[in-house]
């Protein structure tokens, strides 16, 4: 990483901007540790790294729900904002800006950016009538319509065949923006970008989408219909579309209008990754692409669209009221247990059903039963002192040799020499549950070879060569193992995974990625303890289970 210009772009990583409707749920945190994530292993790397996480605060769902609580709008979002705000913080969302969309800023660069389209030509006053979706924000086709019947009122409704969400007819003046026009230009980008969306199976829906659907958009709405919003610059008869002032956020945190083309260096755009949830494929894989290359300004280089957390199946959203409370569950089950089972077991290409029993389990069985119990098996123990085990194995200098005939052994440094290039790779995709999945099997692995060597029978020799050899070098593997595990853990569990170092003694200025290599670090093992301690807490407590 020493080795990177100095000018490098920052790696740039974005969580959708959420609306502020209603209060966070965990699929909301899980958007926002995705990113955390992201961000943080590109700093364990040594590279710059920005990461944006916000709200989305006008359009008629945000104006509607002001309404039903007699608030003023502003005052409303204020309260609502500072809810995901606060849950970015319990999470330890590394952010570099909460983005609201009433900051003053970004109200500049919206306004700019239309004006922009404008001058380009690409907007036009038109009358528009179509079936409008208050809940999802957006206009449907007619083909995308069905009936529904409400289970509980009885009551018949018009409804997305996507979401089943409840659509009203419109007919009003509006302005356009001629998408129809950057339609080769979008099928020739996808074309030559075919990995540009994870996953990868994706790209047929948005294609799809370009090829058979796409029609021009409409981008604002009368100011009787829609007063909280920006107002169309020259016309304050027109408040810009919602989703037209959201997903310019991305531009405004990376400095536009006074970011351009050149300046990559500065605001970090063309973001790196837009990690969003597969809801809103459509928007930010042709919307936002069509807006950009309106402008002639560079894409995305990467969407993460990640599938969703479900309740018994059902997608976990806030106008089911079928929710998880983020603050709650961490309360309850701490940040980084909460963070790992988010990651370890959410979904990328499908759903999730969040689930308190997985969460215990996979805390049992992985964290407590297996990093935690792998650290106090070795740490612990006063049969052998591992900083003397690392001592002897520096002193040798042979590990590969010295390993060699020993096939458990052998396979451990061939696992923990190849971890970091391959979490790296998985990392790049980006893949963190994977990345995550192998950093643990690397420490299950440890554990198993500690159960077959068993140092607690290999100490009772001391005066037996082989014996000698074989303890110091299981003792030497499983803090190996600990601090590379460790070191990798760190995006993933940022608190649990300091505790971990601070146990196993690594320096602050050794936990970087250049140091998860078998061998990189010597002056470990002596573990770090809080004035006054003699002792240091369990990684992991047992925890109640409720059920
Ligand atoms: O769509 N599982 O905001 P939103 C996983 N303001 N992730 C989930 C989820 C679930 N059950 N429910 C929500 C908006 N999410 C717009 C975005 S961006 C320029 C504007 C996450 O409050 C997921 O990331 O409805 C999803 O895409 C997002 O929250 C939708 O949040």
């Amino acid at each position: 990483a020493t080795t990177r210009p100095a000018l490098e772009k920052p790696y740039y990583v974005t969580t959708p901007i959420f609306y502020v409707n209603a209060a966070p749920h965990v699929g909301h945190m899980y958007s926002m540790v995705l990113a955390d994530v992201l961000k943080r292993w590109q700093t364990l790397t040594g590279r710059t790294a920005l990461l944006c996480t916000g709200t989305d605060e006008h359009g008629i769902k945000v104006q509607r729900a002001a309404a039903l609580e007699e608030v003023p709008p502003k005052q409303f979002c204020d309260d609502n904002a500072a809810k995901f705000e606060h849950l970015a913080e319990k999470a330890l969302i590394d952010h570099d800006r909460f983005i609201r969309t009433t900051d003053e800023d970004h109200i500049a660069a919206v306004e700019y950016f239309w004006f922009l389209l404008r001058e380009k030509g690409l907007i036009y006053e038109s009358k528009h009538a179509g079936w409008y979706c208050v809940s999802d924000e957006c206009f449907y086709p007619e083909a995308m319509i069905e009936k529904k019947q409400d289970p509980f009122t009885g009551q018949v409704f018009l409804a997305s065949t996507e979401t089943g969400n409840k659509v009203e007819w419109i007919e009003e003046r509006n302005y356009h923006f001629r998408m129809t026009a950057l339609k080769d230009k979008l099928l020739d980008f996808y074309a030559k970008n075919p990995d540009w969306i994870v996953p990868v199976s994706r790209m047929n829906e948005v294609v799809d989408w370009v090829q058979n659907h796409l029609v021009d958009l409409s981008i604002s709405r009368p100011v009787d219909r829609l007063s909280w919003g920006i107002r169309v610059p020259g016309d304050h008869t027109q408040t810009i579309y919602v989703w037209v002032d959201a997903l310019i956020n991305y531009l405004t945190m990376a400095g536009f209008p006074n970011w351009t083309p050149g300046k990559e260096q500065d605001g970090g755009w063309p973001a790196d990754v837009h990690v969003i949830g597969k809801d809103i494929l459509r928007f930010h894989c042709v919307y936002w692409p069509a807006l950009l290359l309106a402008l002639d300004l560079p894409l995305p280089q990467r969407v993460l669209s990640h599938a969703h957390w479900t309740m018994d199946r059902r997608k976990m959203s806030k106008s089911l009221g079928n929710v998880v409370n983020p603050l709650f569950a961490i309360d309850r089950w701490g940040v980084d247990a909460m963070r790992f089972y988010m990651i370890y077991n959410g979904g990328i290409v499908e759903d999730s059903d969040y689930n308190n029993d997985t969460l215990l389990g996979g805390y049992k069985k992985l964290l407590q039963g297996g990093l935690g119990n792998l650290t106090n098996r070795i740490i612990r123990s006063k049969k052998w002192s591992v900083k003397e085990a690392i001592t002897f194995v520096r002193g040798r200098g042979s590990l590969q040799d010295d390993v060699k005939g020993d096939k458990i052994m052998s396979n451990q440094v061939a696992l923990l020499q190849s971890l970091g290039p391959k979490a790296n790779e998985e990392m790049a995709v980006p893949n963190p549950s994977a990345a995550l999945h192998r950093i643990m099997e690397v420490m299950t692995k440890a554990n198993f070879l500690v159960s077959e060597k068993k140092p607690w029978e290999l100490a009772n020799e001391p005066s037996n060569p082989d014996k000698v050899m074989a303890l110091n070098y299981s003792l030497y593997l499983a803090m190996e193992t600990l601090r590379i595990v460790g070191i990798l853990l760190q995006p993933f569990m940022p608190s649990k995974a300091a505790e971990l170092l601070d146990i196993l003694g690594v320096s602050e200025d050794k936990r970087t990625f250049q140091h998860a290599q078998v061998g990189a670090d010597f002056d470990f093992g002596a573990p770090f303890l809080e004035e006054g301690k003699s002792a240091w807490e369990t990684l992991f407590p047992p925890v109640l289970a409720l059920n």
